[in-house]
């Protein structure tokens, strides 16, 4: 059976089940927990509870992507994140991931532990190629529609898979060109940015034809989307809701699910697991293994 393993710096996340990316955002205004975690200590302990709960991997932002959110400088973002970075991976031997599309930003999480870069930008950002080129960390590229402040307002696609696979497909061709091995990346449609309804679930129902791609990263974790298809305007009240669709990703191939509610996700995800013949037997997900043939 093929699993791919990301080397996320010398931390290795195997892709044999389906994995569990906990999120903590330093952020004030984030729209599920803002400002909760601003203070280092809380992001700390909040992260190693996650850990405990049985996250694989920890997303640190310090840039708020949400719709409306106005770009921190990034200044800001680096002495919010990189004193939590530090304390949280000399007391934990799971992955830490920066959540950010600045160069510099990604260059002092990485020094400070980070193994993975997660670009809502996909990198497009100035320098952000040649930073995570050379910084040997795993890097998450995720397609988004506009830019956050506007994205939401009018979303438009002709064929939302296409142009998502399209788009994903050029940044996995640009990273390689600039030296990342197509083993250090994971792909991400990025749900909720610059997508209607619609376009999300169109994603999520073909999630799997961007496993062809590399592994991927699902997030749905208390979006607009999970609140729009139950009624639950109330961010907290969305836990089910996305505990469901984290459930639906990992079925239809996602690799890593992305989430707030760590453990409720992993109780779900383990029953799941527990069918012996559901297809994650095939290895979390189905990337395969072609993703990786050498050329
Ligand atoms: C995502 C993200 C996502 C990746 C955010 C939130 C909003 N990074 N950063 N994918 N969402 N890769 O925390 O829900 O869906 S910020």
């Amino acid at each position: 059976m093929f699993s791919p393993v990301l080397d996320c710096r010398g931390r290795e996340l195997v892709l044999d089940r389906p994995r569990i990316c906990g999120i903590v955002n330093m952020t004030p205004d984030s729209f599920s927990d803002g400002g909760k975690f601003l203070d280092p200590q809380a992001a700390i302990e909040h992260a190693l509870l996650l850990v405990e709960q049985g996250a694989d991997l920890i997303d640190f932002g310090a840039e708020s992507t949400r719709p409306g959110a106005v770009p921190v400088a990034a200044k800001e973002q680096i002495e919010r994140i990189v004193p939590v970075i530090e304390a949280v991976a000399a007391r934990t031997r799971v992955p830490v991931s920066i959540d950010t599309s600045d160069a510099d930003v990604m260059r002092a999480g990485v020094a400070a532990g980070a193994g993975m870069i997660n670009d809502v930008r996909a990198l497009r950002g100035e320098g952000a190629l040649e930073v995570a080129a050379e910084s040997g960390a795993v890097v998450c590229l995720m397609h988004m529609q506009g830019e956050p402040r506007s994205m939401q307002e009018a979303p438009q696609y002709d064929d939302v898979v296409g142009e998502v696979h399209r788009f994903l497909s050029d940044r996995v061709f640009a990273c390689q060109l600039a030296g990342i091995d197509k083993k250090r990346i994971v792909v991400d449609p990025g749900f909720g940015f610059g997508k209607l309804l619609a376009h999300n679930l169109a994603l999520l129902a073909s999630l799997e034809r961007f496993a062809e791609i590399a592994p991927v990263l699902a997030g749905l974790s208390r979006k607009s989307m999970i609140g729009e298809i139950t009624g639950r305007k109330r961010v907290g009240d969305r836990l089910p809701g996305s505990v469901a669709a984290a459930l639906i990703s990992v079925q239809r191939g996602a690799s890593i699910v992305r989430v707030h509610d760590v453990a409720e996700t992993r109780d779900a995800l383990a029953v799941w697991q527990a069918m012996p013949e559901q297809p994650v037997q095939r290895g979390a997900a189905r990337t395969p293994a072609s993703v990786w043939d050498d050329d």
